[in-house]
């Protein structure tokens, strides 16, 4: 159990090993469920047999890893163990390991960008998704990691819905040094990003990150409203929007795929931003969404902060997972 004194606890502490340690630290309530559980199974000295794989079972259908993801899991490890294939407790987190990066790997897809002196036009990311599951606060982030890379950044404020909607974009514009293209609370939201499509070739802009209102993926208007989004940026650029990003809040597990499957029937999702992996303890979600959505995942939030965005690799996110760091 980590304690008071683990300097990963606070806040304010610098990551333990860098963007891993970021990660690690995001995965801690679910590496409770599923790495904690499965320690303390082997360090019992005990032996590695049927009825310990049985134990092994239990733990990972409680980890949200899956029902088919744990039945092959499950499968080759008495297949294994028949060969004496394995020895001891490591052995057993090895295979997981193997198969859970495996499950991921096909959907650790980075979108791909031309280099800023390479960019003929805007690249155009359209944000969307369900209320309150970060978009906004995704969009600020993704701001800032462009910057860093190079990139001459705009926002849109697509979000009409409310002025707090656009106040807030504002603040993650001033945040970046990135201009942001808004009109008046209640204005068309196709006609704001429009605009700010045309502003942005006009001023030679390499990234616009549009923003949108969060919506039920049940109400058909609102979803008809995304598509004619993007026609309006189609007919400034054919290729545009060159990624529309859903953003899935991770806390909201099952239902949260299910809200996935509509979006991405209603508007072409091209990638995907898994928010709050910090806030629950079922990050195993994300093997669900691999396997269910099959779109891939460019992106993790493990935090509220400008930093807290993450590539999406199979193999860290297993790993934050799995492993576990001393003491805890
Ligand atoms: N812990 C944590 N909080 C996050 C993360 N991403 C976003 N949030 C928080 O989630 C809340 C909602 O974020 P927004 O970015 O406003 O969400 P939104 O999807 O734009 O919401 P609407 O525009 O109202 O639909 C805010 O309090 C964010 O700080 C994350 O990765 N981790
Ligand atoms: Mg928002």
């Amino acid at each position: 159990m980590p304690t008071a004194a683990d300097p990963s606890d606070r806040p304010e502490a610098p990551p333990r090993s860098g963007i891993l340690g970021r990660l690690r630290t995001a995965l801690r309530r679910t590496r409770e469920n599923l790495a904690s559980g499965l320690a303390e199974l082997f360090s019992r000295g005990r032996k590695i047999d049927a009825a310990l794989i049985d134990e092994v079972e239990e733990i990972l259908l409680g980890s949200d890893v899956g029902v088919d993801l744990t039945d092959v899991m499950v499968a080759d490890l008495h297949e294994r163990l028949k060969r004496n294939r394995l020895a001891d407790g490591s052995a057993v987190l090895e295979a997981l390991r193997e198969h859970m990066v495996q499950a991921l790997e096909p959907v650790a897809r980075h979108c791909e960008v031309p280099p800023p002196a390479a960019l003929k036009r805007p690249f155009v990311v359209l944000v969307v998704g369900v209320n309150g599951v970060g978009k906004t606060t995704t969009i600020g982030k993704l701001a800032h990691r462009y910057r860093a890379g190079g990139y001459s950044v705009m926002l849109a404020a697509g979000d009409t819905f409310r002025a707090a909607a656009i106040d807030q974009i504002k603040v993650w514009g001033e945040r970046n040094g990135a201009p942001v293209i808004a009109q008046q609370p209640g204005a068309d939201s196709a006609a704001v990003v429009f605009d700010a499509l045309q502003a942005a070739t006009a001023r030679s802009t390499n990234v616009l990150i549009a923003d949108t209102a969060g919506r039920l993926h049940t109400k058909t208007g609102l979803m008809d409203e995304l598509a004619k989004v993007r026609r309006v940026l189609g007919r400034i650029d054919p290729g545009a929007p060159h990624e529309t990003l859903l953003v899935l809040d991770a806390t909201t597990g099952q239902n949260g795929l299910a809200q996935a499957r509509r979006f991405t029937e209603a508007v072409r999702v091209t990638g995907l931003a898994v928010t709050k992996l910090d806030g629950t303890a079922r990050a195993g979600v994300l093997f669900a969404i691999a396997r269910e959505l099959a779109i891939p995942i460019r992106y993790v939030g493990v935090g509220e902060g400008i930093d807290d965005l993450r590539d999406f690799v199979a193999a860290d996110f297993v790993d934050a997972l799995l492993a576990r760091a001393p003491g805890e």
